[in-house]
Parts: structure tokens; sequence; C-alpha cells
């Protein structure tokens, strides 16, 4: 079954988000194997948002992920990662449905609320990044058979 990581941004954390957002995934029927709180280092926000380094948003991006804490979470579920994208919606809330986590939200590009991984794959890297494997727990949900077999 696909994992993907999710992050509520500082932003989201500090506008006191975290309840409304996680309670969005569980509501879905997602599946929940990974939870917490953390401050974020410029060694670990530089690896996570490697693939952004010749970026000019770079430095940016690395200062605001680092600057106050924020709730890493890891949700299972079929097509998770496409799924938890498109209920985030688009990078820049300016072009947001309202609906999406980013659309009701978020209003720059910035501050933009929540981070997904972008791809099975980058979900894979970014979970071994912010969890060991004793941090993520295996366990049945009651009534997940009522949402997919
Ligand atoms: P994503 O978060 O939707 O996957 P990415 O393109 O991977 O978007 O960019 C990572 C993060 O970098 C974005 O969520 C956003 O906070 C920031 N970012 C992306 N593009 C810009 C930009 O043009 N200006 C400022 N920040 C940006
Ligand atoms: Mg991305």
């Amino acid at each position: 079954m696909e994992r993907t990581l999710v992050l509520i941004k500082p932003d989201g954390v500090q506008r006191g988000l975290v309840g409304e957002i996680l309670g969005r995934f569980e509501r879905r029927g997602l599946h929940l194997v990974g939870l917490k709180l953390l401050a974020v280092d410029r060694a670990r926000a530089e690896r996570h948002y490697a693939e952004h380094r010749e970026r000019p948003f770079f430095e940016a991006v690395i200062e605001f992920i680092s600057s106050s804490p924020v709730v890493a979470m890891v949700w299972e579920g079929p097509s998770v990662t496409a799924l938890v994208r498109s209920m985030m919606g688009p990078t820049n809330p300016a072009g947001a449905a309202p609906g999406t986590i980013r659309g009701d939200f978020g209003v720059d590009i910035g501050q933009n609320v929540i981070h997904g991984s972008d791809s099975p794959g980058r979900a894979e890297e970014e979970i071994g990044l912010f969890f060991s494997s004793e941090e993520l727990v295996s366990w049945e949900r009651a009534g997940t058979s009522w949402i997919y077999p």
C-alpha cells in the first residue's frame, strides 16, 4: 500500500490549522501511520528541498521551513500521493480552487500551509528523511474496508 509524506508548514502550525488539516485527511479515509511535531534544522531542510537548490527561492524556502515547528505525517492509502496533492491544490494558492487546503487557507506562494510528496518515489525518500522505521506504526483502523477493499 502506498504511503506519502505531508508536512503542515510553520504557517499552518502557527495559525492553529493542524486539527483542520489532519481532519480532512482522516475524513477522506486515509490511514495515518506516522505523526510528530518537530523543528526542521537547516541540514534537513536542505536535503528535503535539494531539488530546488538552484532556484531563486531556495534560500527563502529553507529559512521558512526551519523558522518554526512543522507537523510531519505519513498517510497510507491507494494512490495516496496523488490524492493528497489534489487535496492540497497547486503550489501557488492564488490559483488554488476553494475546497483545496491551499485554496481555503493560503494566499502566498511561500506561505502555502502544506507540503506533500510529488511522487511515490519521492515519498519514500521524504518519509526516510523525517521518520525512523520505529516511528511508523502498522495498525488496523476499524472500518477501513468500507472505504477501500
Ligand atoms: P510544491 O510544494 O507544490 O511541491 P515546489 O515546486 O516543490 O511546490 O516548491 C516547493 C516550495 O517552494 C513551495 O511549496 C513553495 O513554498 C516554495 N516555492 C515554489 N516556487 C516558489 C516561487 O516561485 N517563489 C517563492 N516560493 C516558491
Ligand atoms: Mg514539491
